[in-house]
């Protein structure tokens, strides 16, 4: 008798992982999907902490700051513990670096089994928890260099964003969505809260081409670089009549907006803060490199952003990403 063939009605993102490199990669040994498999824990049990946060008294902020100068919020330290103690347990990470750490964190002793270096924003756009507003947890992974001794932590982390061999992120809103890459596309997954896996919901997605949003926080114009400047008067000149305004101010909720719908986000350098606000390794690399993934382009003004070579951990960087055209537009009026 002829069996039905039976296909499972939804896939989860470990078993999209899990596919993916059977196919790439048929001889792996599964450590590295077992690697994100923590990053995907971590990020649901910080959903859940968010989600509740309200009810529990872990909204607002302490009285630390971090090496940014900036005020650390609860939910920031949960949520960088919470990646911490998920990928503790993963003996194939070596280290850990997050924006709320000040050093990077030595998960395994170096040798050449722990073999992955996980790089993240644990919880983005903190500053808007109080307001409801969408938050994210960005990720890149990138693997120890061979060429590098065991105890230059800083030669192992400080390599370009071309190098990343994943990447990722994390919004926590509506619901929470997660899109990764390995550089074979993107995909995206929306967690199912019934039965607590992420579900695929797009794969392979491109950025639209055309049309969607320019994204910038305006009140810094007077001291955007002038071709900037010229840039958002051509924009709302009337002769680009595609592109609408957004801006949450909250770098992972831009972000996903401009890979869904198309257009721009720009976080131009200040003259208060030369280098702009944003961090390459655990920003705007991640960022990029799924922007390229879906045929979109990411750039600090003067060149692509993951060959840029970090000098430092906590190195920050122009960042102008969306679609192809649209940053290409960008730069028509900027080129510093
Ligand atoms: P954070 O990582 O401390 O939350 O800061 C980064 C955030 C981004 O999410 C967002 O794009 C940016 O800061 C907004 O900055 P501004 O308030 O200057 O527009
Ligand atoms: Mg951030």
């Amino acid at each position: 008798m002829e069996r039905a063939t039976v296909r499972p009605m939804i896939k989860t993102v470990q078993q999209h992982i899990m596919e993916a490199q059977r196919k790439r990669f048929p001889g792996a040994s599964g450590e590295f999907s077992w690697l994100l498999s923590a990053v995907t824990l971590a990020t649901k049990i910080i959903s859940d902490h968010v989600r509740r946060a309200g009810l529990v008294d872990i909204l607002g902020a302490t009285s630390v700051t971090n090496i940014q100068g900036e005020t650390v919020q609860k939910l920031d330290i949960i949520a960088n513990e919470t990646i911490a103690g998920c990928l503790g347990y993963r003996s194939s990470v070596g280290i850990m670096v997050s924006e709320e750490d000040d050093e990077p964190r030595i998960l395994q002793e170096p040798g050449p089994a722990a073999k992955y270096i996980v790089l993240f924003d644990p919880l983005d756009g903190s500053s808007n928890i109080d307001v409801n507003v969408s938050i994210g947890t960005i990720f890149s992974i990138l693997q120890k260099r061979e060429d590098v001794d065991c105890s230059d932590v800083l030669g192992h982390i400080l390599q370009p964003g071309y190098e990343q061999i994943a990447a990722g992120y994390v919004i926590y809103s509506s619901s929470t969505v997660m899109a990764y890459t390995t550089g074979d596309g993107v995909h995206m997954f929306t967690l199912d809260p019934g039965i607590g896996a992420f579900r695929l919901t797009r794969e392979n997605l491109r950025m639209p081409e055309d049309g969607g949003y320019y994204s910038v926080n305006e009140a810094y114009y007077a001291q955007f670089p002038e071709g900037v400047q010229r840039y958002l008067q051509w924009v709302k000149s009337g002769e680009s009549d595609t592109l609408g305004m957004r801006y949450i101010g909250s770098l992972v909720a831009d972000f996903h907006r401009t890979l869904v719908k198309g257009g721009v986000f720009l976080y131009p350098p200040t003259t208060k803060a030369p280098k702009g606000k944003l961090r390459l390794l655990y920003e705007a690399n991640p960022l990029a490199f799924i922007a390229e993934q879906a045929g979109g382009a990411a750039t600090d003004g003067s060149q692509r952003v993951l060959d840029k070579k970090p000098t430092a951990l906590h190195e920050r960087t122009p960042l102008v990403i969306g679609s192809s055209k649209a940053v290409e537009q960008v730069l028509r009026f900027w080129s510093p």
